[in-house]
């Protein structure tokens, strides 16, 4: 289901990932913004969940929020501290066992509804429930707001549902968190984190849906991990650092070598040598797809940047010998 409503898709992430590698060719040090700024909104903290090629002209409005992704060198992560997957679970681990009192106009179109939310929770633990109201309006239409206690945050959902959670994103601190889902508007669903500490609300970032989080504060996003791998590994993690989300990048290169077992729908490029640059050989076509059955595949290289972390392309050997380039679709 994933893969087949994805898959119409392709030929414009096909023209995406063109367009960043010529974005790459025009402006290097454009790249790396524009690759963190791709990070930024698919794992973080932009204000406006939006694929990379809406991100330039929301650029100047997602720093207005004072949400800055920042990214530590890389070889910090050879620090003690790195985090280990086995303890990070998905996000609704660490929901809270409660419902909002959410209520919308039924005979509007998904697109089209507005979601009044009411509830109240302790969300600075300081023994009184604090009222929360919200209002989410889909297509960045103004009036969407959170407000705690009758301190208001404006939103901006492209596509909210509706669903709204408690969530503790780190057991080590004395508050829960808001958290609002947006599926984006282009399938890049991701939640918006709110924390209220008994005087301000702050709005900390957003990430996308499927990231890993370990209930310390740490999170490993969906396009930093190896989903169709078993073992699963990653290139980067994340944490809150005063109320800024700052990515480490994990260094990948112990991984190769290594045979995995792959599940899935790839697609394979065959290549007899281990391409220089891997967006000239990337098809997304139905011809290249395949299906993958706990097939043994052994990892040769890993294409990835230190800018930008998505960990997506590989080069590798087959049980029969056969060499090529693999990949996943990672939506648009
Ligand atoms: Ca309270
Ligand atoms: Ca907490």
């Amino acid at each position: 289901m994933f893969i087949n409503c994805k898959s119409r898709k392709k030929p414009k992430s096909f023209s995406l990932i063109l367009c960043l590698f010529l974005l790459c060719l025009l402006s290097g040090c454009g790249l790396r913004k524009a690759a963190n700024q791709a990070d930024g909104n698919q794992i973080t903290l932009s204000p406006e969940p939006t694929n990379t090629m809406g991100v330039s002209d929301r650029t100047e409005e997602a720093d207005t929020n004072n949400k800055v992704v920042t990214i530590e060198p890389s070889d910090t992560s050879n620090a003690t501290e790195d985090p280990k997957i086995e303890d990070f679970s998905e996000m609704d681990k660490y929901f809270k066992d409660y419902t909002f009192d959410v209520s919308y106009d039924e005979k509007l179109a998904f697109y089209q509804r507005t979601f009044s939310i009411q509830g109240a929770f302790d969300l600075n633990r300081d023994g009184e429930a604090d009222r929360i109201n919200a209002v989410l309006k889909a297509n960045y239409e103004e009036g969407s707001y959170i407000e705690v206690n009758g301190i208001k945050v404006t939103l901006d959902p492209f596509n909210p549902s509706g669903e709204i959670q408690i969530i503790d994103l780190d057991s080590k601190d004395s508050y829960v968190e808001v958290a609002i889902f947006d599926e984006g508007p282009s399938g890049d669903p991701n939640f918006k984190f709110f924390q209220y500490d008994g005087k301000e609300l702050y709005s900390l970032g957003s990430i996308d849906r499927y990231a890993l989080m370990d209930g310390q504060g740490k999170f490993i996003s969906w396009f930093h991990l190896t989903n169709y791998f078993k073992p699963q590994f990653f290139s980067a993690w994340g944490e809150f650092k005063n109320k800024e989300y700052v990515i480490t990048n994990h260094d990948v290169e112990q991984y190769i070598g290594k045979t995995y077992e792959v599940d899935g729908s790839g697609y394979f490029v065959p290549l007899d040598k281990n391409p220089e640059n891997f967006f000239d050989h990337t098809v997304w076509d139905l011809e290249t797809l395949r299906e993958f059955k706990e097939t043994k595949i052994k990892l040769l290289d890993i294409h990835i940047e230190p800018e930008d972390r998505t960990l997506n392309w590989f080069y590798v050997e087959l049980p029969d010998g056969e060499r090529g380039l693999l990949y996943f679709w990672i939506g648009d």
